[in-house]
């Protein structure tokens, strides 16, 4: 017998003990386990925030009523009223108004398993009734999505994949100018599940190989302490302006690689004219560039001075692009790497997500595992992801997105599986607002997260420790078996068995079954892998030996890539995927489009809320990275990200300066507000932030309460603060952290928080 073990997209674990005994063991080769696995157990196990039973919210149940969503309580049913609810529902929707007037964009992490993947589960179904209004991009990386493919040819997941290995870089790089920095916190993840965490390990590498490290962010901890970084913090979302001012410290230094622009490049003349001020009549000098920054002018000659002479790669995190005009850092940081003429040389060039997950730059042989299959959508409408209160509040309006101008459905019934609004949507109190509009909402999660107690058909799911699944990742050479460990919890069950009976209901059973059972799919998935392994020249055992087994290794390939490496060697065999085959530094296709907020070259264009506007004295940049101690929502009701937390309320960072200024001492709690919203949260002291920087993370259960006749988040979710504003007509991606807010201590009573504990439950 092999061992039993459990995936997740923050490590994989090793099982040990059973029943109340059962524990979760990092697998022995992952040089740096998560922290937030250290609290996946308690979560799992903890009956006051799981759902465990099927339940109809009471307006909806009496009176179709979707204004009360959050205000009235439950009422627990059985599987089978539950699902005839849900068929019916579905039935009616489709009938009268069609199946554009379903939204199951559904975004969210849900697990790490190929089967039980939740989107595709959901998808998979409602694919074989006729189609839902979809999303399209991330959350994470938009601007890289749409962006990167005009100017470099490639999609954002190529581009991702082609990252130059860590390696190569520890080998070579001697300055890594990181914006954003890098980070272990954000390192802990990768989406799919990984066998390992190596950043830490390789960042460990290129610092005793005498990398030089700046980290270029409003958090010194972006960086960790013992690689030595110099800590550069320019004001929050003023990155392209710093950029800007090094290329202006090239120019004038006679330090720009004019023969790389020419044979590389098109449209270098535009970006030129515009630094030199020839377009808008100012100069992008270091000075111009001081003043928006707050940096010093001699900080960025330096830094430009440097990177002139050294082997630098310019490293951007995905949150940097989460802010308004999104797009201009990364295009202008590539931009950047080019003029450097360093791009296509291990250890130079540009780069994008180091850090932001565990896999971005990790060497080894990509193998494209299958997926489960979710068929055709007949239905075209789609959102970007992040205008989902748009859609909404607002049927019939149009907008732009990546050259195109569509128009938004009126969405009926909403389908969420897998993920949670509520919590990574920006304005949370603006999408309360349109979260009233759809006349039907159904849920599928394991615990009553926000988005399930606004749901009015809840359904309870298990966990991934309570039911079989594989754990295979084109970007790990592990496969995994995850084993169930522990009965299911109440009477919970997994989407696909929920699909299953509503697709019986619905007349297409035999199309989303395929005649497959659970186990069925399972050893289908392996089957398939096993035909993609043998392209690969890998033999895997058959699916019952790898199941005893619980894990196959695939044999590591050490393969390195440098980004642009193929393009750089010979430009005119491996051209880009561009209109020109070259890096497009203006590109005129955008350009075509005449969009004010991302016109044909990189630009610096004032974002919407920012520290350098007139008239916000006194108000903070208020930045809210990824949880050190859990996957966004995930787990926030588990032991350990309870335990970092501050009087029960998320920790918010500040300098103690600024907590002097405002009579805040470390651990007051904190009132956060600016015009959207209010939030408490528990003030921590540190000197790794900038005095006008508030840094809060994301992901503390959303609990709104009514005080004072006010409403106020009492838990310290930063999403009742952000914005809800594509970053332009182009991408329209999410400017998470593009929020200005004010801060004073809380004086009133410190009200108890809700969202830990059931919902209300009701008689019929
Ligand atoms: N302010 C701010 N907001 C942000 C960000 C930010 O930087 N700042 N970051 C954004 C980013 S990059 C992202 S990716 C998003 C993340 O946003 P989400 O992915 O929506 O967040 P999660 O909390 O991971 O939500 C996943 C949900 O799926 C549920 N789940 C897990 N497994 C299963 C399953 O098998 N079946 C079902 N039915 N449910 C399951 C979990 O319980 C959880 O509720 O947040 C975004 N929001
Ligand atoms: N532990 C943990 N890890 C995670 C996740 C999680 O929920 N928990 N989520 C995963 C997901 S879905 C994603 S998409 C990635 C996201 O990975 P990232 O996008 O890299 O993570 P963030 O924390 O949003 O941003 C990184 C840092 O950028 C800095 N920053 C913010 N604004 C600016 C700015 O204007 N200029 C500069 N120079 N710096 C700025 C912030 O200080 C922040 O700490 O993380 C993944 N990893
Ligand atoms: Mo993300």
């Amino acid at each position: 017998m092999g061992e039993r073990y459990a995936c997740a997209h923050w490590g994989s674990y090793v099982a040990r003990g059973e029943g109340e005994a059962l524990r979760l063991e990092p697998v022995a080769d992952d040089p740096t386990p998560s922290v937030i696995g250290e609290g996946w157990l308690g979560a799992v196990r903890d009956r006051g925030t799981r759902i465990l039973r099927p339940a109809i919210r009471k307006g909806w149940l009496d009176k179709r009523d979707g204004k009360s969503r959050n205000a009235d309580g439950f009422v627990e049913v059985g599987w089978d009223e539950a699902l005839d609810m849900a068929a019916s529902e579905l039935s009616r929707v489709i009938k009268t108004h069609g199946n554009r007037a379903i939204f199951a964009g559904s975004y969210g992490w849900a697990s790490a398993g190929r089967f039980h993947h939740a989107q595709s589960q959901l998808r998979r179904f409602l694919n074989t009734i006729g189609g839902y209004v979809s999303a399209v991009d991330t959350y994470s990386h938009a601007t890289g999505e749409v962006l990167l493919p005009h100017i470099t040819g490639m999609s954002n997941r190529v581009f991702q994949d082609e990252v130059t290995s860590w390696p190569l870089l520890a080998a070579h790089c001697q300055l890594l100018v990181c914006f954003g920095g890098i980070s272990g916190r954000t390192a802990q993840v990768m989406s799919s599940g990984t066998s390992r965490h190596e950043v830490d390990s390789w960042l460990q590498v290129a610092h005793r190989n005498g990398t030089r490290i700046v980290n270029i962010s409003p958090n010194r901890s972006d960086m960790a302490i013992e690689f030595g970084a110099e800590w550069i913090a320019p004001r929050p979302n003023t990155d392209t302006a710093l950029m800007m001012g090094i290329a202006h410290a090239l120019l004038t230094a006679g330090k720009v690689d004019r023969a790389f622009l020419d044979r590389y490049t098109v449209g270098w003349d535009r970006l030129e004219a515009y630094l030199l001020g020839r377009t808008d009549g100012q100069a992008k000098t270091p000075e111009w560039a001081a003043a928006i920054t707050g940096l010093s002018p001699e900080t960025i000659r330096a830094l430009a001075a440097d990177m002139a002479a050294l082997r630098t790669t310019i490293s951007l995190t995905w949150g940097i692009q989460r802010a308004d005009h999104g797009e201009q850092p990364l295009w202008m940081g590539l931009a950047l790497a080019a003029m450097l003429g360093q791009i296509g040389t291990p250890g130079g060039g540009f780069a994008f997500g180091y850090g932001s997950t565990t896999p971005v730059g990790r060497p080894g042989n990509h193998i494209n595992w299958p997926s489960l299959a979710q068929g055709q959508n007949p239905v075209k409408d789609f959102i970007p992801v992040a205008r989902i209160s748009d859609l909404l509040l607002h049927p019939g309006d149009s907008f732009t997105y990546d050259g195109e101008t569509r128009t938004y459905p009126e969405i009926r019934l909403v389908y969420w599986v897998g993920g949670n609004p509520f919590h990574h949507h920006q304005d949370l109190n603006r999408l309360s607002r349109a979260w009233t509009r759809p006349e039907t909402v159904i849920a599928h999660d394991i615990w009553w997260t926000a988005t399930a107690r606004r749901a009015d058909i809840v359904l309870p799911i298990n966990s991934p420790l309570e039911r079989p699944d594989i754990m295979m990742n084109r970007r790990d050479p592990a496969l995994m078996f995850m084993e169930a460990l522990m009965p299911t919890i109440g009477e919970s069950r997994s989407d696909h068995d929920v699909f299953r009976d509503l697709s019986r209901r619905l007349g297409s059973f035999d199309a989303f079954t395929e005649g497959r059972d659970e186990d069925g799919w399972l050893s289908h998935l392996w089957d398939q892998a096993t035909a993609v392994a043998a392209k690969e020249n890998v033999t895997l055992p058959d699916f019952e030996a790898f199941r005893a087994a619980g894990r196959f290794d695939c044999p590591w390939t050490d393969k390195t890539r440098t980004q642009f490496g193929a393009f750089v060697e010979d430009p005119e065999a491996h051209p880009l995927a561009t209109p020109s085959g070259r890096i497009e530094i203006s590109s005129d296709w955008i350009d075509r489009l005449g969009l004010a907020d991302c016109p044909g070259h990189p630009v610096w264009l004032e974002p919407a809320e920012w520290l350098g506007k007139a008239g916000v004295d006194g108000m903070l940049h208020l930045v809210s990275g990824q949880p050190l101690t859990r996957l966004h929502g995930q787990i926030d009701n588990g032991p350990r990200s309870r335990a970092s937390k501050v009087r029960e309320r998320e920790p918010v960072y500040l300098h103690p300066d600024t907590a002097r200024r405002y009579g805040i001492g470390d651990g007051d709690i904190v009132l956060i507000s600016n015009a959207r919203g209010r939030c408490l949260a528990g003030a921590v002291m540190t000197d790794n932030v900038r005095p006008d920087v508030a840094w809060l993370a994301t992901g503390a259960w959303f609990d709104p309460q009514v005080i004072d006749g006010d409403m106020v988040e009492v838990h310290g979710n930063p999403n009742v603060l952000t914005l809800d504003k594509g970053t332009s007509g182009l991408s329209q991606a999410n400017i998470a952290h593009t929020t200005l807010v004010r801060i004073e201590r809380w004086t009133s009573e410190l009200p108890a928080l809700t969202v830990f504990s059931p919902p209300a439950f009701a008689g019929r």
